[in-house]
């Protein structure tokens, strides 16, 4: 053929794939199994540069594997619950079903035209009743195994989108999705126990060293885990006691205050009667509008407020009054803490504005004692020695620190204590589209499960979309149901679950699709899992990782499969940029892949994207990078087209695996051609297989094609070592560039696909270099290069280098000392 026809061949190729099921996964396969994965996407509507970055680089480890004899596993499916849906329902009254499976069904269409090698019958959507009855069938697991439970919780509310955030899903007080100021609202909600599973989380990350090691540290540091004491301090004149939580026992001789947080039950007490009453209560009102995070977020200033009462520190015997204050969190620790404004920053800035006093009870090692009472000008929080704290004066700050715990235990008046920050993991959502939570309530019988076998609980169509109102509460049909334990009348919970829920198990769904029964069989669980390589965007290295790694291990608890970790290897990758930010809409800097692909043909898309960058950099969109890899493409059409004609012969009935090629004689351009091809072979290889160094891989092949171009002017060019290089090039690049390999292999008469190739293996005896340029100096200087055979021994050399003629012009006059060689790199000889 004449002329590269990206816009015939492609469309071709990707029909015959996907009717002949080429990239199927096998169930019972005697080949190992390999599962490679990218993150599902949303379905918003259009593929943006992200995805075609994120699945084209699963794509090419797939097919990589896959040749490599693995029974490959690559799925792909939508996360299609969310509140995008809903929003375009209330916009355009269209219902949310409608608008998504539109999505779904122009996205899909995309994605096939990027020819990339999912198995489609294994494609799952969690909006599809078929699989978020057993989103509430795992709900209602968990539920069994007492991992959820309902509290009233004072919630992160969004007043725009009207439902409730997870504390991830508010960006510096505002919700994630709309930007409008989170507000706190108290609300009946369902919860996950995910603390549960807090230091097991926390503990199981080094088992992941596959997994890059700052999604890890933003795990640990999510999880916060904290060692540290409670202590109790007796009230003044009350029969109540305040627990503190600290990590810090070591400066409690420091304590200037002790605040508690604004909720804290005993500040109703402390204050009531009093002269305080009514200003404390007036300072709870205002806390109460104000969302958790922007109250305690570093740039908010800290304010507080005396409740007239006083406590006792329990190992000074001082009395120190009691405040609240917006800093302190309920939900934290004890909800307690106390001040120490000598030794903690935010402590230091509360007890100036107060005016406390600030009391120095550690000093940095080295420091003359008599300087313990000299005023600071910023908080200490260093390691140091204990001073103005009684019998522990002297001692290192943390052998104290342990003396003290001991004091407390053996005292009874508090305890060490572990603390995590990570919280209960919040899923009731106030909106439509989402998997309804299966409970009911019954008058009589209380909160009842939906027993599994009646799931699922269907989504009602009979709802009114409107802003600012769960669609679910206006569904009567929905609501009225009946008991299953009295078969009396009840009604239906409203909330559906976060649509984390649906994404936290996907990956297990793929093993086994088409079960009925079952979220999984166990037997398809424990064949395929874990993921061996999943790869997406960064932005998910918290929620979204630390949910699916809970959800494995308590359906590994409850018996359901084996494996401790969902994902064996994690490649974060970078963004797709454009003028050096992140391409997006709001930005107006997008390319889309529809233009690109219109013009240059998927092939030129997918191998710009893997040329341009390693993975996990950002990588700049550049036209002229595109427009040189549609180039590349084009000069291995034409490569192949010279060769075609007697290849074609020579192929067609050749029986089709593995070329045996005839080299006969090879003369030295032979010989550096075909160890070209293989030092190629093996460059692509490691760089494919071990390091996703995709980039590298792309020029070492280009390299081989300017090199057969070279080759193929010799005079004696021997066909057979020009046809395995040309056929190295195409295998090589077949995952990275699938149509046009694909085209060209059958045009050169083969009757097998070049996906279904066994990889090719390196011949080593090819790479093995007959002659070396060996580095000539006099006294140090470069005077020349000179070709030696590569095994030539040390005296050899020097042999040589005695006989060489111009040896006598560089030398003249002076005497020759000795010679050094340094055989294969360099010889150099020492005149005077
Ligand atoms: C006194 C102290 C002195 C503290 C000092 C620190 C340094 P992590 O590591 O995150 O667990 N704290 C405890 N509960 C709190 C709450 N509910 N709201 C706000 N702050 C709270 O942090 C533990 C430290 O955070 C505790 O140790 C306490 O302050 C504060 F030189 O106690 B510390
Ligand atoms: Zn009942």
């Amino acid at each position: 053929q004449e002329k590269y026809l990206f816009s015939e061949i492609e469309p071709k190729w990707q029909k015959k794939w996907v009717d002949r099921k080429d990239y199927k996964a096998e169930d019972h396969s005697d080949k190992p199994k390999y599962y490679a994965l990218a993150m599902f996407p949303y379905p918003s509507g259009n593929l943006h540069m992200g995805h075609v970055r994120n699945y084209s680089i699963v794509d090419v480890i797939a097919r990589f594997k896959r040749m490599s004899g693995f029974n490959v596993l690559h799925p792909i499916g939508w996360d299609s619950f969310g509140l995008p849906a809903e929003n375009a329902a209330i916009k355009n009254q269209t219902p949310p079903a409608e608008w998504t499976w539109k999505n779904i069904a122009n996205m899909k269409g995309q994605l096939q035209e990027m020819g990339i090698s999912y198995d489609w019958d294994r494609e799952v959507t969690t909006c599809h009743p078929d699989y978020y009855k057993f989103t509430q069938w795992v709900f209602l697991e968990f539920y069994k195994h007492g991992l959820v439970y309902k509290k009233k919780a004072g919630v992160n509310w969004c007043p725009s989108c009207a439902t409730v955030l997870a504390n991830e899903q508010v960006v510096d007080g505002a919700c994630e999705r709309c930007d409008t100021a989170v507000t706190k609202k108290d609300l009946e909600q369902w919860f996950f126990k995910i603390t549960d599973y807090a230091q097991v989380l926390l503990d199981d990350l080094e088992k992941l060293p596959g997994w890059p090691e700052k999604v890890k540290t933003m795990q640990k540091n999510w999880i916060g885990r904290s060692e540290g004491t409670e202590v109790e301090f007796s009230v003044e004149n009350h029969p109540d006691k305040i627990r503190v939580y600290t990590t810090r026992v070591d400066t409690i001789f420091g304590v200037s205050y002790v605040v508690l947080a604004p909720e804290h039950p005993l500040v109703q007490r402390l204050v009531a009667g009093t002269e305080y009453e009514k200003d404390v209560q007036a300072f709870i009102n205002r806390m109460k509008g104000l969302n958790e995070i922007a109250r305690t977020s570093t740039e908010t200033e800290k304010e507080g407020l005396f409740t007239g009462a006083y406590c006792i520190n329990p190992y000074s015997g001082e009395k120190v009054p009691i405040w609240i204050a917006n800093y302190v969190l309920f939900e934290y620790g004890t909800g307690a803490v106390m001040g120490v404004p000598a030794h903690d920053e935010r402590d230091f800035e509360f007890a100036k504005k107060y005016k406390f006093p600030i009391k120095t009870v550690i000093l940095p090692e080295g420091t003359p004692v008599e300087e313990k009472d000299t005023p600071l000008q910023a908080a200490f929080v260093e390691e140091g020695v204990m001073v103005n704290s009684g019998e522990y004066n002297g001692l290192k700050n943390m052998d104290a620190w342990g003396k003290m715990c001991d004091k407390a235990e053996q005292n009874g008046f508090g305890e060490r204590k572990v603390n995590f920050r990570l919280r209960d993991w919040l899923i009731s959502r106030q909106r439509y589209w989402g998997a309804p939570i299966p409970m009911i309530y019954c008058d009589h019988c209380g909160i009842v499960p939906v027993p599994q076998d009646q799931l699922p609980v269907l989504l009602p169509d009979d709802v009114v979309f409107k802003a600012g109102e769960n669609p679910l509460t206006t569904s009567e049909s929905f609501k009225q149901t009946t008991c299953p334990t009295c078969g009396g009348k009840a009604h239906r919970e409203t909330d559906t679950m976060d649509t984390f829920m649906c994404s936290s198990w996907y990956f297990l769904r793929y093993t086994d699709p088409q079960n009925d029964e079952l979220p999984f069989a166990k037997e398809a669980a424990d064949h395929w899992m874990n993921v061996d390589q999943y790869v997406g965007g960064v932005e998910h290295a918290i929620l979204h990782l630390l949910y699916s790694r809970f959800f494995t291990k308590a359906l590994r608890d409850f018996g359901y499969l084996k494996v401790d970790e969902p994902f064996e290897n994690l490649l974060t990758q970078g963004m797709v940029c454009l003028g050096g930010a992140k391409m997006s809409k709001s930005k107006g800097n997008v390319v889309s892949p529809e233009e690109i692909i219109s013009k240059y043909g998927a092939d030129t898309a997918r191998l710009f994207i893997l040329f341009a960058a390693p993975p996990e950099r950002d990588l700049e969109w550049s036209d002229q990078g595109v427009e040189g890899c549609y180039r590349f493409l084009n000069r291995v059409w034409r490569l192949a087209s010279q060769y075609e004609e007697v290849l074609k012969e020579k192929n067609s009935g050749a029986g089709d695996n593995g070329s045996v090629y005839d080299f006969g004689e090879l003369d030295k351009a032979a010989k550096d051609m075909r160890r070209q091809t293989h030092q190629t072979i093996q460059r692509v290889t490691s760089d494919v297989g071990a390091r996703f160094n995709f980039n590298t891989a792309v020029s070492s092949i280009m390299e081989l094609v300017n090199a057969l171009y070279l080759y193929k002017e010799q005079p004696n060019m021997n066909f057979a070592v020009a046809q395995e290089a040309l056929e190295s090039i195409l295998i090589l690049l077949g995952p990275f560039a699938p149509h046009i390999t694909e085209e060209i292999w059958s045009e050169l008469g083969h009757e097998e696909s070049i996906h279904s190739r066994e990889w090719p293996k390196v011949d080593e005896g090819a790479l093995v270099q007959e002659e070396v340029t060996v580095v000539l100096q006099i006294n140090g200087k470069l005077k020349d290069r000179i070709q030696v055979p590569a095994q030539i021994s040390a005296a050899e050399l020097e042999a040589q280098v005695r006989q060489l003629p111009r040896l006598g012009e560089w030398t003249q006059g002076k005497q020759i000392v000795k010679i050094v060689t340094v055989p294969g790199k360099l010889v150099n000889v020492v005149v005077k």
